[in-house]
């Protein structure tokens, strides 16, 4: 029996065993907590239905592995490099190329494209991100799942909501939201103030958890004072919902045990940080942190508490932003960026006047297909590694199951030019391996994460415990501002040819972001007087896609939802940050559409 775990991009990071010999056979561990012997999919498809780059390439050209690996020492010999890395596979192993990019005082990026903003809301109001352990979820009494779509994204955390009063936050009805007890179809964007509105209706019946507050989060009354500042009529109408509905949703959280299952949906937005920030001011309102069956879970810091041996302080650049085309060589690692970052118009133009672009991954992709340079990586069944989670406390050392066919690690490519530079100081693969496992916490055979406590913040808050709750107190937007998106242009004849829409791009079952299943369709209401099975363009300030259309009366009228896993669909979206957080927004845009043919 060889014991692994996948190293997708989830936050399942599910415990996988296979038989000696047996592989492509593979199954789950029935004592696995997290995945309970199931495996998913897009863990299959990940074995049998992809086609896999065997070959190394160099300019168009295939050729062995040393010879494509003497065009990267060259490549790197230029003045500046860039190293952009994706999240195709989660374990850490990944990041010790970074000990290169040091040595060379090459150049790595900050920000995100995922967690990032909310992640930094979290920070303001917490001082640390930890993980609320999956066995807390199991004793609360109501979950509100807040802009996750936990069916497709997060399947194994299903058998932990069960028996539970749900309550569903999410502009789109989701499978979820269809067995729920109350789904708020909110409009989207509208997250912060639904969390300020329910803290003030809180505060105005007197139910907030004044003991708790005393002692953890003591400026209570200044948020108060905060949340009176938000209009309640015209602020309902904006989120599209209303006083009876908020009552209902009160009856399930208030002197309950509840927790917020919150995902990336709610912060794909300039103002991400702040959503958080309000949602978790919410729960403090709500007494929800330190005490069993209650808390906030959302996209944790999985390396907290770890000594990174792969941190290194190098210069960076956006993450989002990246300008590829200041750099003579760049390094895509692990990521595809041509698809999976904002503006594609921008990211393409740029990537193509790179002199020399490296492409180190499995799959061909549109960021490969414009490399100079195409490197064949091993996958998470061929190599060894340890996997984190920012779903769960679990942490599971990755076993080598077979020999790959051909392809590189990242430990030996990185290797690979330390020898080609003559760098000292790399350790073995075995030493790293080992000193990851070692800062773990091990309980009966299982490791933790060396943060892992089972009732987070029941010491308080901040770095070392103690600190109090930081309430949000104020907020960089004005939603009648954000009305100058909702620019109406008259119909013809009744028939509405062309408004505005809010663009909703969340995961697909089908694929990993953009690995396996790409998709090319556009879900839209069916009573806006569209065909089915037409094409539809979308545009945007930022450029167009052609989509197919699919009729879907789980949307608002004024939303399109396009699969995140879409190609050509961030050609429309914006070359913007995070207010804070540096993350990218994906949804901050609207887009315009015109049925073709
Ligand atoms: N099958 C599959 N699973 C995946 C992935 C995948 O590609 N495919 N990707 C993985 C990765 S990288 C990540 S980061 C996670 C993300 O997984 P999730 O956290 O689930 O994020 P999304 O799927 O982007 O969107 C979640 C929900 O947010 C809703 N939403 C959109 N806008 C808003 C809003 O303004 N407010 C509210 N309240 N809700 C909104 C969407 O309708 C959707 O139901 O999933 C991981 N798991
Ligand atoms: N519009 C829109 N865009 C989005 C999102 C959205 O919600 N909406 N979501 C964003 C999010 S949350 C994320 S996380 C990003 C993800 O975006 P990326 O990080 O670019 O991830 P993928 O598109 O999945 O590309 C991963 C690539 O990694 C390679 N790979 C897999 N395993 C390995 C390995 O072991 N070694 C190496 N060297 N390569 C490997 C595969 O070839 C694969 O093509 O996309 C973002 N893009
Ligand atoms: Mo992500």
């Amino acid at each position: 029996m060889i014991e692994t775990a996948c190293g997708l991009d989830c936050y399942d990071a599910c415990k996988i065993i296979v038989e000696e010999e047996a592989f492509p056979k593979i199954s789950g561990d029935k004592t696995d907590p997290v995945g309970n012997g199931a495996l998913c999919s897009l863990l299959h498809k990940s074995i049998h239905d992809t086609e896999r780059i065997e070959k190394a390439r160099v300019d168009g050209k295939e050729v062995s592995l040393d010879e494509a690996m003497s065009a990267v020492v060259t490549a790197f010999k230029e003045t500046s490099s860039l190293l952009w890395r994706g999240s195709g596979n989660m374990g850490v192993m990944q990041e010790v190329s970074n000990l290169f990019m040091q040595k060379i005082d090459g150049t790595l990026t900050h920000g995100s494209l995922c967690d990032g903003a909310g992640n930094t809301g979290i920070l303001e109001g917490r001082g640390v991100n930890k993980v609320l352990p999956l066995e807390q979820i199991a004793k609360a009494e109501t979950v509100v799942v807040w802009g996750r779509n936990v069916t497709v994204t997060n399947a194994h955390i299903l058998p932990f909501l069960e028996g539970k009063d749900i309550v569903v936050i999410d502009p789109v009805k989701t499978a979820m939201a269809k067995k729920a007890n109350i789904h708020l179809q909110i409009q989207p964007r509208t997250d912060y103030y639904l969390a300020i509105m329910l803290s003030r209706f809180i505060y105005m019946e007197d139910t907030q958890d004044t003991d708790w507050l005393e002692e953890f989060a003591s400026e209570y009354e200044d948020y108060y004072d905060f949340t009176q500042e938000h209009r309640i009529k015209p602020i309902l109408e904006y989120i599209g919902t209303d006083l009876g509905q908020l009552g209902h949703v009160l009856n399930y959280i208030r002197k309950k045990k509840v927790v917020f299952l919150v995902g990336a949906g709610v912060q794909k937005y300039s103002t991400g940080a702040s959503t958080l920030h309000a949602i978790d001011s919410l729960a403090s309102v709500l007494g929800l942190f330190g005490k069993e069956g209650c808390g906030v879970h959302y996209l944790s810091d999985s390396k907290l508490g770890f000594d990174n041996p792969f941190d290194v302080s190098c210069k960076s650049v956006s993450k989002v932003l990246t300008p590829f085309d200041e750099f003579d060589t760049v390094l895509v690692q692990g990521g595809n960026p041509a698809s999976s970052m904002p503006d594609s118009n921008r990211v393409c133009a740029s990537l193509e006047k790179v002199k020399n672009l490296i492409y180190f991954g499995l799959y061909e992709n549109e960021t490969s297909k414009r490399a100079k340079i195409v490197i064949p990586a091993k996958n998470f069944f061929e190599k060894q590694d340890i996997r984190l989670s920012f779903g769960h406390q679990y942490i599971h050392k990755m076993n080598k199951v077979i020999d790959a066919k051909s392809g590189i690690s990242e430990y030996d490519f990185t290797q690979r030019l330390f020898v080609a530079f003559g760098f000292d100081g790399l350790q073995s693969e075995e030493a790293y391996i080992t000193s990851w496992l070692a800062q773990c916490q091990e309980v009966d055979g299982v490791y933790l994460s060396p943060a892992y406590e089972a009732v987070p913040y029941s010491d308080g808050f901040g770095k070392e415990g103690g600190d109090e709750f930081e309430f949000i107190e104020d907020y960089d937007d004005d939603f009648i501002n954000t009305k100058r998106f909702n620019k109406v242009r008259t119909s013809k004849k009744n028939q509405i040819i062309d408004e505005r829409f809010h663009l909703l791009t969340p995961k697909s079952s089908k694929g990993l972001n953009t690995q396996f299943k790409q998709d090319n369709k556009v879900h839209i209401h069916p009573d806006l007087g569209y065909t089915q099975g037409k094409i539809l363009r979308l545009s945007s300030e930022y450029g167009q896609v052609e989509l197919e259309i699919v009729f879907d009366d789980a949307l608002a009228k004024n939303c399109l939802l396009v699969h995140a896993s879409t190609v050509g669909l961030n050609a429309l979206t914006p070359s913007i940050v995070s207010i804070e957080g540096e993350n990218a927004c994906f949804q901050e845009v609207k887009v315009e559409i015109e049925s073709l043919a």
